[in-house]
């Protein structure tokens, strides 16, 4: 039987490293996801609302450093899922949206189409300031070029793409989809570059190596782990790109947050006088609490198929290129011994006693279970809980930590384990789960069973601490742990260090439903990172000296 052009899409897809489908149907998606389940080419999961989906799908292609797939209804579908896709253009994130569409005898009858926003091109056009590439898979006999053109855009540029099918494509039989050739960089260029860069690192006093996300979505980790060892210089992360290296022989030092993080590892980074940032985004988030401006114009930085050195740049060379080529130039016995990370808590300093939790406390215990029972994939949403992520570890951790969008933690969670089959933790504020924490209700469907801890503090604490007189960042204290059952999972309120020290044990130990870990934080009470990271804001905003 002549293959379709979905089951060709599909195929091209899996070609590229995609692992399954996360979605939410509608009339316009019909047949697309009648031939999804038809053909089987790649699992669909079904969420319960579109920014999960894309968030879902984002996280896919985070922890696996290939293309996520989010596919959707016209309209109201795709555009309820605009700030997911905003959010991986944001950061990088290869995600693929396939969205049903009317037929093309639809969009001619002349009738205004239920979903139609102003015109027919109205989500073809919002999605142009969100995508690196469009499709419209319109004509069978164009659909194989341009599926291969869109996808691998995807990959090279590491951003979302939008597909558009009209219902009446899907089962339409269709060629293979090509496989077409890379573009290659200059090798003059190439070499030249890597030559360049290695002779500024070899007479520098000072070098050190910050990796950004891009080490990440390029699958470059173990790579750039290998030359930072061979190099023998220290590495740090950026706060976007924590977890990279985590299990490396690197000689990693911890991630760098300016003036909210550990001084020592702000000072190495701000003093240092050859600082090569590799798929590093120059954002607020990553640099904006520096505690002295770091003169990017020193700085050597390799992004987005660039690289930018002193006063000149080396365009057109993609990171992958430029690691190899060093790795080429760099000899293999150079040897750094990994040394133990100095930024996350120890496990003996902290006792499970009576006292109530704070945010450092479940860092220590969440540190304590990792060391007994080995590390765990970290997923979280925005707020106290990302900051207190700085002191857990070493652990891989996927989060938003630039676009910085809510509902992020719990579908993202979701779709890391669909993808990978590992059980993360998900970390994730009350304001937040208000927004997206009801997707575990899919959890028992599919059989993922994370671990989640809601961090209950009766606010939005990361806002009270900058508006602290407003009341408008005060909120009514949910009851999380009693809604986890009507989800299909179990849930506890978690009041003092050694109920919690006891719960994350349990849940640890139960596999097969989601453990909801509500735990009770006072207002107020914030991590050690947020702390610092607030001090920080208000000395810098405020031009106060240091202290
Ligand atoms: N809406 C969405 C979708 N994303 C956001 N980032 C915001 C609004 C703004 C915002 C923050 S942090 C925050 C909000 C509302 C409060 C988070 O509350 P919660 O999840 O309970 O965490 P915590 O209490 O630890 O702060 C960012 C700064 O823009
Ligand atoms: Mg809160």
């Amino acid at each position: 039987m002549p293959s379709t052009l979905t089951e060709r899409l599909l195929q091209a897809l899996r070609q590229r490293g995609a692992t399954e489908i996360f979605g939410i149907p509608g009339d316009f998606a019909l047949p697309l996801f009648r031939e999804f389940e038809r053909s089987a080419v790649l699992p669909l999961y079904t969420f319960s609302h579109e920014p999960g989906v894309g968030f879902a799908a984002d996280a896919s292609a985070r922890v696996r450093g290939g293309l996520g797939v989010a596919a959707v209804t016209y309209g109201a579908g795709a555009l309820n899922m605009i700030n997911a896709v905003a959010g991986a253009y944001a950061e990088r994130v290869p995600v693929v949206v396939i969205s049903g569409a009317p037929a093309t005898h639809e969009a001619a009858s002349g009738f205004l189409l239920h979903h139609q926003v102003k015109t027919l091109d109205s989500q073809w056009k919002i999605y142009q300031e969100i995508t690196a590439d469009r499709v419209r898979l319109d004509d069978p006999s164009a659909a194989p070029e341009l599926i291969a053109r869109v996808l691998d855009t995807a990959l090279r540029a590491s951003r979302p793409v939008y597909i558009e099918i009209p219902r009446d494509m899907p089962s339409r039989t269709c060629d293979e989809v090509p496989t077409l050739p890379l573009p290659k960089p200059d090798q003059e260029a190439l070499d030249t570059c890597a030559a360049e860069l290695l002779a500024r690192l070899k007479d520098a006093q000072h070098p050190v190596l910050m990796v950004g996300v891009e080490v990440r979505r390029y699958a470059l980790e173990s790579r750039v782990a290998e030359l930072a060892r061979r190099l023998g210089i220290p590495v740090v992360t950026s706060f976007m790109g924590r977890g990279l290296l985590a299990e490396s022989a690197a000689d990693l030092r911890g991630t760098y947050l300016g003036l909210a993080g550990d001084p020592s590892i702000t000072a190495l980074v701000e003093s240092s006088d050859a600082l090569l940032l590799l798929g590093v985004i120059v954002s607020d988030t990553n640099f904006a609490v520096s505690a002295q401006r770091i003169d990017l114009r020193h700085a050597i930085q390799a992004l987005e198929g660039r690289v930018v050195m002193g006063h000149h740049v080396y365009p057109d060379l993609p990171l992958t290129a430029l690691i190899d080529a060093m790795l080429e130039r760099t000899p293999i016995d150079a040897h750094v011994v990994a040394t133990p990370r100095a930024d996350t808590l120890p496990a003996g300093a902290w006792v499970a006693d009576d006292s109530p939790v704070a945010p450092i406390d479940i860092a220590a215990a969440v540190n304590a279970l990792i060391r007994q029972h080995g590390s765990m994939p970290l997923a979280s949403d925005v707020g106290d809980c990302l900051f207190t992520a700085m002191d857990i570890g070493p652990a891989e951790m996927i989060a938003p930590g630039y676009y910085a969008t809510m509902g992020y933690g719990v579908p993202a969670g979701l779709g890391l384990q669909a993808a990978t089959g590992q059980r993360p933790i998900i970390l994730v504020g009350d304001g937040a789960f208000q927004m997206t924490g009801w997707e575990l209700g899919n959890a028992s469907h599919y059989g993922w069973d994370p671990i989640v801890l809601v961090f209950n503090n009766a606010a939005w604490e990361m806002l009270h601490v900058f508006e602290p007189s407003a009341r408008f960042n005060t909120l009514p204290a949910w009851d999380f742990a009693s809604m986890a059952a009507g989800m299909g999972g179990d849930g506890v309120v978690v009041r003092t260090r050694a109920e919690l020290k006891s719960a994350l044990k349990h849940a640890h130990a139960t596999r097969g439903r989601f453990q909801l870990l509500d735990i009770r934080l006072a207002p107020g009470v914030l991590s050690p990172t947020l702390e610092r990271f607030v001090h920080a804001v208000r000395r810098l905003s405020t031009g106060t000296p240091e202290e």
